[in-house]
């Protein structure tokens, strides 16, 4: 019971814990090995962790361990804190609204946090057409209802899915996803009539975004044909794979024809939306409109919620009791989610990640250009990456990736891998992180970076 041995001496969450890096034992010091040992006897082998500390407090920039250590969060548990974890106003919404009510079933006897959230993601998604949204609670649930409405609407099945895509672990999300392992491997067979085509990646394939977008729209037309496709699901900046970032005109030409064609096009914001990316939502960084959106992450202050959000006349198209779950839509989460979207709106946290963007953007190019092997800096807002490569024939370096990542984590500071070949290092931190923690994050990945 070492987390209730700690009890009296708990920090609180929130901005009111101490913003700094603080080590006081090697990682893992003996309480969070304790638990790893419990973990590992107690937790099915297949739910794995990057970080091994047993978390007891986090806030602002930082997550506490039960051993006193504070480190540095440049994952925000992958995008999801980022108004913060334990956010003032999250935390006093979800307080009110569970000694209120915990649970009705919106299905049942429906109530207003609900319906305001969906007014909020109706008004605050690209695009000023009519538009409606059912809610989840997880991103992999919304993607697939995502499909089910898209399928019922156009009366077609086939669904397109791009290299480097990831969009959950459900059956029909694992379809969807592109990387075997971890993700696949030995857990088919999968959904039918999903395809998968090449996107832009830049970096790799020299491409410009409309070469890219035709190339994806020659395969589409040959080997689906438009007539069969119900939807093409696309992440605008594409996340585990890698924090692609497409070639301008890509995605623009790939929502131009599947209107052209009838198809709906569905883009997957879980992990890039409510303000991630320097603007609210991706979509809007490319000038794209998505016939039905996907959100969840970011969207509740990290309470698990998730939404479908698009035209009315698709998202109409399903029957009465067609849609739903029975925690969907949740009203602690609601309540949590609309606390958020104020500090969204009204909190300049989407200037705070365009400042993020600048100053990551900045050392990480540094860095750069004395090292090689960091053969690409990218991405928008507060999801950054960098990928590492062998500077002779770009081969990808995922030994050097997990090194690093490795001793950063040593080091105090929480960072992520990704990429399908592992060799992408993500930085994702929280909105609430001051600039000189996160100063001191990029120091400790700069000397990792030189010390391997
Ligand atoms: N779509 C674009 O990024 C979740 C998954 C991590 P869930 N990404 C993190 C892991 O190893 O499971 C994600 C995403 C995009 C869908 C999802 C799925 O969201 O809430 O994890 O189901």
């Amino acid at each position: 019971m070492i987390i209730d041995d700690l009890a009296p001496s708990l920090p609180l969450g929130g901005p009111g814990l101490p913003q700094q890096r603080r080590m006081v034992t090697a990682i893992p010091g003996p309480r969070s090995r304790d638990l790893l040992e419990r973990k590992s006897a107690a937790v099915a082998a297949g739910v794995g962790h990057t970080v091994p500390i047993a978390a007891v407090a986090a806030g602002g920039g930082i997550v506490m361990d039960a051993d006193g250590n504070a480190l540095i969060d440049l994952g925000s548990g992958i995008a999801v804190t980022t108004v913060g974890s334990a956010h003032p106003k999250v935390v006093e919404a979800i307080a009110a609204q569970a000694a209120q009510f915990t649970h009705t079933c919106f299905m049942i006897s429906p109530y207003e946090s609900y319906v305001a959230v969906a007014e909020a993601l109706n008004r605050l998604t690209p695009g000023d057409h009519e538009k409606k949204t059912a809610l989840f609670n997880s991103g992999a649930e919304a993607v697939e209802n995502a499909v089910k409405i898209a399928r019922k609407h156009t009366g077609r099945q086939a669904v397109v899915a791009f290299d480097h895509g990831y969009h959950g672990r459900t059956n029909l999300t694992m379809a969807l996803t592109a990387k075997a392992m971890p993700y696949k491997s030995g857990f088919g067979p999968f959904a039918p009539e999903i395809y998968r085509v090449p996107g832009s990646y830049p970096f790799r394939d020299g491409l410009t975004g409309v070469a890219a977008a035709a190339r994806a729209i020659t395969l589409m037309e040959k080997q689906v044909g438009a007539e069969n496709l119900a939807a093409v699901v696309i992440e605008p900046i594409q996340g585990e794979g890698g924090f692609i970032v497409p070639a301008d005109g890509f995605l623009p030409a790939v929502a131009q024809w599947c209107r052209d064609n009838d198809v709906v096009f569905i883009v997957d914001e879980v992990q890039s939306g409510f303000a991630r990316t320097g603007a609210m939502f991706a979509s809007e960084l490319f000038g794209i409109v998505p016939d039905l959106i996907t959100t969840a992450k970011g969207m509740a202050g990290g309470m698990p919620l998730a939404g479908v959000t698009g035209r009315a006349e698709i998202m109409d198209a399903a029957h009465a009791g067609g849609l739903g779950g029975t925690y969907g839509g949740n009203p602690v989460a609601c309540a949590a989610a609309l606390a958020a979207i104020d500090a969204f709106e009204n909190d300049g946290l989407i200037e705070r990640a365009q400042q993020i963007e600048r100053l990551m953007l900045d050392r990480l190019q540094e860095l750069a250009e004395v090292d090689p092997r960091v053969g690409d800096v990218r991405g928008r807002g507060a999801m950054i990456a960098i990928e590492l490569a062998d500077p002779g024939t770009g081969a990808p370096d995922a030994a050097l990736a997990a090194g690093i990542a490795r001793a950063c984590i040593a080091e105090g500071v929480i960072v992520l891998t990704c990429g399908t070949y592992g060799n992408v290092i993500r930085f994702l931190p929280p909105l609430a992180i001051d600039d000189e923690l996160l100063h001191e994050g990029l120091d400790v990945v700069a000397s990792a970076i030189a010390a391997h």
